[in-house]
């Protein structure tokens, strides 16, 4: 073999282990899974659940957005006094080799208008953005699954938050 060929091997074994880089330093920032179920009647929101890997460095989720929906909020629910309320979410931490969870009962994902040929698709792409690298932009795509079971139970729950915060202010005028 000349050397000449020899140079060019060793420069392509150089480019393939620049490509598996990732690989070898443990696992990047990434959306693993997620699904949508959808709420018990068209005008309720869907509620939506997701896994998120950590990266290398510690990030925060700072927005889900879906471009076949009218709007998509970040929740948390709450207990306090033993009644369960939801707040608006507007940033949660992904650890670094950690993971952010959102799920029943805790933080979780509210999707209204969901678009009828990603419902018909049974997925909803969404994009999960960060704050590293000038806001990566995740694209994700959230399996949806009909309301149904203890799954209903948990949309009752968003229905009656909607419901007070809504009509908070025309009851208060009628009294
Ligand atoms: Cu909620």
């Amino acid at each position: 073999m000349k050397p000449f060929a020899i140079l060019a091997l060793a420069a392509t074994a150089l480019t393939l282990t620049a490509c598996g880089e990732n690989l070898g330093k443990g696992q990047p920032l990434n959306v693993v899974s997620g699904h949508i179920v959808m709420g018990a009647t068209p005008d309720r929101p869907a509620v939506g659940y997701f896994r998120v890997q950590g990266g290398p460095q510690p990030v925060q989720l700072v927005a889900v957005t879906a471009d076949l929906a009218q709007r998509v909020e970040m929740h948390e629910s709450v207990k306090e006094n033993g009644i369960v309320t939801m707040k608006p979410l507007l940033r949660a931490d992904v650890p670094a080799k950690g993971e952010l969870v959102f799920k029943q009962g805790g933080k979780h994902l509210m999707i209204w208008g969901i678009n009828g040929a990603a419902v018909r698709a049974g997925k909803l792409p969404m994009a999960f953005v960060f704050t590293n690298n000038n806001n990566e932009r995740i694209l994700f795509d959230l399996v949806i699954k009909p309301a149904e079971g203890a799954a209903a139970e948990g949309e009752m729950d968003h229905g009656a938050m909607n419901h007070a915060a809504e009509k908070a202010a025309p009851d208060a005028a009628k009294k």
